[in-house]
């Protein structure tokens, strides 16, 4: 299924007259528009392979049809995504849910699709079929060496795969840890740990970057053996320069404040990139900006200032990634609606008057402060996020458009009813 340019231009003029009235509008709230806007046809954000179809729960799963059976689907998947919005141009791949069989047609069909291959992750929660010892008691952390050296491997060889599809970094998440007092010797936990990705990490090209994602807990629920942004940011400070803390929002514990945490990484140049999600309860994995827009909107705000105070590139030197996923929404719609709240958040951080937030913080000037940047969250800047997509050739409305065209139901007719898509 492919969404032609034409069907989007004809959407556009049906809402452009009420569009650029509110693009007026908003630009007589914010300064510099016009440079937001530009920073906003830029971002992109990786959607991953595993988000494409209906998630599950222990409990059940309810595909909707029409999902991703191959590969190539999913890559067809993103690339209807980013025809709609433009601003989802990278795919990131799950091994082994999705090795692909033939290197070079896959990345001709990305290209095809103008995507790119973001980080590549490895799996060493699960135990797959031809493999020789289980992760149980977990993977890199393992007591038994044998079960260390599969992990190991298992990581240098997704090293590989993402060469040859041109990706540059790997997310190394962990699911090792302790469900009992007692089950682990914390210490020898950690320093197994820690040598096994010293491995991988001088697998790695020297253009690459290793992301390790840290999680409070689930699958393990008394310990977790790369627990939270300290514990992350001790092993990738002693791998090296290639190695960064990835922050996945569902993973901290209640009320933790995330937005703190990803200044001071940024500040020790150790923050790699993001999964993006939300959640009220643990790892729910809600559609990014569902719960607490504000919070998403406040790390941003960091984002934006720590980014400009190093010089960094918004839209190159972090990993911006989508990990969200569940069973009552259309997988294609969620990840629009992900999208489409982090770039508002993006926008809105953009949008700070940060030169009047300096001068409050120096004069200790609390409500000043508070009033900027709810300023800047209370003013709508959706018509700047449409704006920056009708320039890049994108929808004005990417889930009315894609109800419009009825897109699932011509991934229904396409694949069938009763599809589902590898991975969780
Ligand atoms: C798990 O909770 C993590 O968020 C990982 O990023 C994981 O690899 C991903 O959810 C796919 O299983
Ligand atoms: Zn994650
Ligand atoms: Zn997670
Ligand atoms: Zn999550």
């Amino acid at each position: 299924m492919l969404i032609e340019s034409y069907k989007i231009a004809s959407h556009n003029d049906d809402l452009l007259k009420a569009h650029k009235n509110k693009l007026v509008f908003t630009a007589s709230e914010i300064a510099e528009t016009e440079t937001i806007i530009q920073k906003l046809i830029d971002f992109q954000i990786a959607i991953p392979s595993w988000a494409l179809g209906t998630g599950g729960t222990r409990f059940g799963r309810f595909p909707g049809g029409g999902e991703p059976r191959s590969l190539e689907e999913k890559i067809e998947d993103v690339g209807l995504l980013h025809a709609l919005n433009n601003a989802s141009g990278a795919i990131s791949l799950h091994i082994p849910w999705d090795i692909p069989t033939d290197y070079q047609a896959i990345k001709v069909l990305a290209a095809q699709h103008n995507l790119k291959f973001d980080a590549v992750n490895s799996n060493t929660f699960q135990d797959q079929a031809d493999q020789a010892h289980s992760y149980k008691f977990g993977s890199l952390q393992n007591v038994n060496k044998a079960v260390r050296k599969q992990a190991i491997a298992h990581n240098i060889e997704v090293i590989q795969q993402g060469i040859a599809l041109g990706s540059e970094s790997l997310t190394v998440w962990l699911a090792d840890g302790s469900c009992f007092p007692g089950q682990l010797n914390f210490r020898k936990a950690y320093q197994n740990t820690l040598e096994s990705l010293e491995e991988i990490y001088a697998a790695l090209p020297s253009n690459w970057k290793l992301f390790l994602e840290y999680k409070c807990a689930e699958p393990n629920f008394y310990s977790t053996t790369v627990a939270d942004w300290g514990q992350s940011y001790s092993y990738v400070k002693k791998l090296g320069d290639k190695a960064f803390t990835l922050v996945d929002l569902g993973h901290h514990l209640p009320n933790a404040n995330i937005e703190q945490i990803v200044s001071l990484l940024l500040m020790e140049e150790k923050l790699g990139g993001f999964h993006f999600n939300d959640s009220k309860y643990g790892d729910d994995d809600l559609t990014a900006g569902a719960l607490k827009p504000y919070q998403l909107f406040l790390i941003f705000n960091e984002l934006v200032e720590g980014m400009d105070a190093r010089g960094m590139n918004h839209a190159k030197d972090l990993g911006w990634m989508i990990d969200a996923s569940h069973n009552v929404k259309d997988p294609m719609e969620d990840l629009l609606q992900s999208v489409e709240a982090i770039m508002v958040a993006y926008a809105q951080a953009l949008s700070v008057d940060r030169k009047a937030l300096e001068i409050a913080q120096n004069e200790n000037d609390v409500v000043t402060a508070q009033e900027i940047l709810q300023n800047a969250f209370r003013t709508d800047v959706r018509a700047l996020v449409a704006e920056a997509r009708l320039r890049s050739g994108a929808a004005l409305n990417p889930v009315g458009l894609y109800r419009d065209l009825a897109v699932r139901k011509g991934l229904i007719t396409e694949r069938g009813f009763k599809t589902i898509a590898t991975g969780l």
